[in-house]
């Protein structure tokens, strides 16, 4: 299983920025609309306590016990209103989003950019109507898809006796929509219990939206936080989602640092320590900023965005597996050299299919290494496990 974090929203928002600063990948940043034209996919890291700390013996895969899960990432295609008839860039957005099974939605929180994402004062833009519209943009795109065949598949749901969370589900499979979603999304709405040739447009887009919210759980970047008025985070805070206050340029700022030796931080810290090298004067007045900032911010919020990503709107939880559950090493004496991330609810005979086909097919039995107590293929992971998988001989 495969899982990929895409990240949102209308141009200039700080999309590429948060982007690098994630993956520190090459990609490029610049104030004007459309700079990023394709998809930049990349990778970035879930930050997690390593297990190896309850050991004697260190990993060596994390550092003072912080260990980096990679997760994919894409950095969107900027989002402009009307995306889904098509305009700006729409369909590119629509189409590589439909890889993601998260949203990060980054805004810009200081009000600088319109609509568009063209430079306007700091506060003179409203961020709270961009989180309205990229929604509203992702349910009419699916809105667009379900609708244009709706009357000859309602006909035929109906003649042919078809299920229609099936039909509604093949027909948006290409966004990502599978029939759970659909069936959640007819409860949730109580569309379910009416006759669907009897819907009306309005009916179909509240479906939409359902869809939309279960389909693709999306949590709010406010970037740009370091210039923000305090009111428009305090309004973004209020809404009823997860916002996390971000300064991605920050982020990025000490990213590079650290790359190049200047400072020792790891992704997350709400501190960093300057290091002996030689800094410009430039170089000390702008890392002193940054203190500032994510001493008000708690930190530069990057991080937390990947991780309640991944923690809380996949609800994923990691595992290590292990050859052998005494040294929680695989055979070479590698300690933990592995961290899966699985969907919550996954149980051991699922690692052992994520490990290899083959091992899957051959489950014996798991060994908790914690506890040396054996488990079955159906016991339930939790986060955090470190387990060894015995499988029959070929
Ligand atoms: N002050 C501030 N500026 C930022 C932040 N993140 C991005 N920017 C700036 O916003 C502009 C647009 O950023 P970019 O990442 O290219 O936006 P994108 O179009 O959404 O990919 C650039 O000038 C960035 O330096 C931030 O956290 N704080
Ligand atoms: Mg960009």
């Amino acid at each position: 299983m495969s899982m990929t974090i895409g990240l949102a929203g209308k141009p200039n928002a700080g999309k590429s920025t948060f982007f690098k600063a994630a993956t520190l990948a090459d990609v490029e940043i610049a104030n004007y609309p459309f700079t990023t034209i394709n998809a930049n996919h990349g990778v970035t890291y879930v930050r997690v306590e390593c297990p190896c700390k309850e050991k004697e013996k260190r990993c060596g895969k994390c550092v003072d016990g912080v260990r980096l899960v990679p997760i994919d990432i894409i950095d969107v295609a900027g989002l402009v209103p009307d995306a889904y008839k098509g305009r700006g860039l729409g369909n590119t957005f629509l189409d590589e989003l439909r890889q993601a099974q998260a949203i990060i939605h980054v805004v810009d929180a200081s009000g600088g950019t319109d609509a568009e994402g063209n430079p306007v004062d700091i506060g003179d833009h409203d961020p709270l109507e961009d989180v309205a519209f990229l929604n509203r943009e992702i349910t009419m795109w699916l809105y667009g898809i379900l609708e244009r065949n709706w009357v000859k598949l309602a006909r035929k749901i109906q003649a042919e006796g078809l299920k229609l969370e099936v039909v509604i589900a093949e027909q948006l499979a290409g966004a990502g929509i599978r029939e759970s979603h659909v069936n959640a999304a007819l409860t949730e709405t109580g569309l379910a219990r009416l006759d669907h040739i009897k819907w009306s447009e309005d009916d179909m887009i509240r479906l939409c939206d359902a869809m939309r919210e279960i389909s693709k759980p999306l949590l709010i970047a406010a970037n740009k936080a370091d210039i923000a008025p305090r009111g428009n985070l305090d309004r973004l805070k209020d809404l009823d989602r997860i916002v996390v206050p971000t300064s991605a340029a920050a982020e990025l700022a000490l990213k590079s640092a650290a790359k190049n030796g200047l400072i020792k931080y790891s992704p997350g810290d709400q501190k960093f320590e300057i290091l002996g090298g030689e800094l410009t004067k430039a170089q000390k007045k702008g890392l002193e900023a940054i203190q500032k900032v994510i001493e008000r911010l708690g930190s530069t919020g990057v991080q937390e965005c990947i991780n309640r990503t991944v923690f809380e709107l996949l609800d994923l939880i990691v595992v290590y597996p292990v050859e052998d559950e005494g040294k929680w090493s695989d055979k070479k004496g590698n300690i933990l050299p592995d961290a899966y991330l699985m969907k919550r609810g996954s149980a051991c005979r699922d690692l052992a299919y994520q490990i290899h086909t083959e091992i899957g097919d051959r489950f014996l039995y798991a060994v908790d290494a914690r506890t040396r107590l054996r488990l079955g293929e159906k016991h339930e992971l939790k986060n955090g496990d470190v387990i060894k998988i015995v499988s029959t001989a070929k």
